[in-house]
């Protein structure tokens, strides 16, 4: 086996953990292979058994149409749904009409750690509540199916609701993390030419208020196409709001009678539902599209297989809605399933590191949705905050975002786990929606490796793959390809916003003929055919688990006065997994002094967001580049976390090698000027 590390901690492909007590549905990895391979060769009617086990208002003339390129795919034509309908309309008919179906907890505590407000809503309150709104945004801002809006919103049940209203009506929406900037805002709703903006007054955060309002302003106004904001009183904030654009939620309902409702568009199958802006390896971010049908097929399969989700359960993924994992599997995947799915606005440390826990005692948490960062900053207050409080209700953990280490893998198998549970790691993307490689305990458990993402899903044929687009030998560190289509993946050519030649070229064009899906990381295949996928293989950063173009950051430095030219790249970090750094080359005239380095940090900040806040900027005087002027940015990781440069160049042109030698030397003496 190739020697593959994350956070410094080498993979332990050797170890296998068994679960005996899970149940009868523990196999063996023989025969869950046999299983597999056969579910990928029959993979259509692997998918049309899933999506009968939904409703559709229409049913499929075909269950996949492959168009002229392989890649160029069709789900369930024919088919009509709307995925608010699956999530609301479908459980109100039923047993499921008075079920919970979202537990929100707000970030305040009181003086002994209780929080100072929870809100409960069963599947009949939301269904409520996303008729009266969708019936609101019709018939008082005009939004009709085919319009967009953007979604600037913190952590309240609010979100969810403006979602599947959305959704009802057919209108695309694109949510932006309510950590991002204004100019990150305006970018998104500029390529998504969205005429509504959806936000809120603030929200909590640490203990203090972060406005929010004011950021959306900023946003509209430099965008230029807001024709409304509507607004969510989450905190009681004084707040502007200007004539004839802005509106408050409350004010908007006021005027709706409690009982109005609107019928769910019965929408295409591959009708967009949402646009997801992503970053990826050169130009600015991506708007990945998800539709209603495929997706719904793919969140129920995962819901099923992954989380192993039943009537009982008490579903809790830690996720921000802003990104995808919150997207895909606080809202719509359970919803779908007819789940009760945990929401809380603050984070794991705040008022103490116990407050996920105590979250879980509470409401009595039977799965667990998390990730690895997470994780690493709760393990550093130990196992005090822990043991304080009753996890025995959970039965099942998993996590996501990037690789996890082994020691992070077993702090929540021993502790948070109590040695019961499986701890997975479920691979995925933006791009795919939803699980790809991951044990799948509801199906049938195999014997678990402490920092693998497991064989993959049912129905999906992964496979890792060299330069020429063949399958490495197991053991070897290869790219992470996707060689089936499968529901739920945007399809060229519509799965890029308003760009569908980019999206069949980032994705399709790697391995040419072949209609591979490109995912971008590095990968191995053990000898049990089970994945552990170590890190990006493009200038892509996981940053706690976020991620971020180098490009964007890049720019963003640039954009400021005393920069000529600027690399960023990610420097392993012992929490955040990845953390970025950047290298300045300074414009003439100007020398480097401590001020201008925080200065630049904060620039990042404020035209990024926090989470893209450089850790370290260094001063160079030339950047390391190719004869084309491409720059080097994988030499300079190499040298920025002090690895050997044939680490990284063993997936390389061999040619490029020289010329590596010779930039690094001339690089590192930059450096030393710097
Ligand atoms: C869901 C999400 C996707 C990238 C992906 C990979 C990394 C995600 C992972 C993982 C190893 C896991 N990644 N989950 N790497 N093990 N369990 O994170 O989507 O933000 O689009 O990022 O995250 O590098 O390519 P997204």
């Amino acid at each position: 086996m190739e020697e593959v590390t994350f956070v410094g901690e080498a993979l332990p492909f050797e170890e296998r953990i068994e679960l005996p007590n899970w149940g009868r549905r523990a196999t063996t990895i023989k025969d869950y292979q046999r299983y597999l391979i056969g579910t990928v060769e029959n993979f259509r009617e692997f998918w049309a058994n899933a999506a009968r086990e939904l409703e559709w208002f229409q049913p499929w003339t075909a269950v996949l149409e492959d168009g002229e390129h392989p890649y160029v795919t069709r789900w369930f034509p024919g088919a009509k749904t709307n995925i608010s309908h699956l999530c609301l309309d479908r459980h109100v008919r039923g047993s499921r009409k008075n079920k919970v179906a979202l537990i929100w907890e707000g970030e305040p505590r009181d003086e002994v750690g209780n929080p100072r407000e929870v809100r409960k809503y069963t599947y009949y309150d939301l269904w409520r509540e996303v008729n009266r709104v969708a019936f609101a945004l019709r018939s008082k801002l005009g939004l009709v199916r085919g319009d967009r809006a953007a979604i600037y919103m913190p952590m309240i049940p609010e979100l969810p609701i403006i979602l599947l209203a959305l959704a009802r009506l057919g209108v695309i929406f694109s949510a932006v993390f309510s950590g991002f900037s204004a100019d990150n805002l305006a970018l998104r709703i500029k390529d998504l030419e969205a005429k509504v903006l959806i936000t809120a007054d603030g929200f909590y955060r640490r203990g203090k208020v972060l406005r929010l309002k004011e950021t959306a302003d900023q946003a509209a106004s430099s965008s230029g196409i807001i024709q409304n904001m509507v607004v969510v009183r989450r905190v009681g904030l004084e707040v502007k709001m200007r004539e004839g654009r802005d509106v408050w939620l409350h004010d908007l309902l006021s005027a709706v009678p409690p009982t109005s409702g609107v019928e769910p568009e019965r929408l295409e199958s591959d009708y967009p539902l949402y646009v997801l802006y992503t970053s990826g390896t050169t130009g600015g971010p991506k708007g990945i599209i998800h539709d209603h049908g495929g997706y719904a097929v793919l969140l129920h399969t995962t819901m099923k297989e992954v989380f192993d989700i039943k009537d009982e359960d008490v579903y809790y993924c830690t996720a921000d809605i802003g990104w995808v994992t919150g997207h895909s599997y606080i809202v719509f995947g359970p919803l779908i399933e007819g789940a009760t799915t945990m929401m809380f606005e603050g984070t794991p440390d705040y008022p103490a590191p116990d407050t996920w826990w105590s979250i879980v005692e509470r409401y009595g948490v039977t799965v667990f949705y998390t990730t690895p960062t997470a994780t690493r900053m709760l393990m550093k207050f130990g196992n005090d905050p822990v043991k304080k409080h009753d996890l025995s209700t959970l039965r099942l953990i998993h996590s996501v975002g990037e690789p996890i280490n082994p020691s992070a893998w077993y702090w929540l198998f021993e502790h948070v786990g109590g040695k019961r549970c499986p701890v997975g790691s479920t691979w995925w993307m933006t791009e795919t929606g939803g699980i790809m490689i991951s044990y799948a305990p509801g199906t049938k458990l195999v014997p678990l490796k402490p920092g693998a993402n497991g064989p993959p899903l049912p129905g999906i044929d992964a496979d890792v793959v060299d330069e020429a687009g063949d399958p490495v030998p197991q053991g070897k560190k290869g790219f992470l390809v996707i060689k089936k289509p499968f529901p739920g993946m945007p399809s060229p050519p519509t799965g890029m916003w308003g760009d569908p030649e980019r999206y069949a070229s980032v994705y399709f064009e790697k391995f040419p003929g072949k209609g591979y899906f490109y995912a971008g990381d590095y990968a191995v295949k053990d000898v049990d055919g089970y994945i552990w996928v170590a890190g990006r293989a493009d200038e892509v950063l996981k940053v706690a688990g976020h991620r971020i173009g180098t490009y964007e950051l890049e720019s963003a430095l640039v954009s400021h006065p005393a920069v000529a030219e600027a690399a960023v790249v990610a420097r392993p970090d012992p929490v955040k997994g990845e953390s970025p750094i950047a290298f300045a080359v300074l414009k003439e005239g100007r020398h480097p002094t401590p001020e201008l380095t925080a200065e630049l940090r904060r620039w990042v900040r404020e035209r990024f967001g926090a989470i893209a806040e450089p850790s370290d900027v260094f001063f160079v005087t030339r950047l390391p580049k190719t004869r084309s002027g491409k720059i080097m940015r994988r030499l300079i990781k190499a040298v920025a976390s002090g690895s050997q440069l044939g680490d990284i160049t063993t997936l390389e042109d061999e040619g490029a090698v020289d010329e590596v030698k010779v930039a690094y030397q001339e690089f590192v003496k930059a450096m030393g000027r710097g």
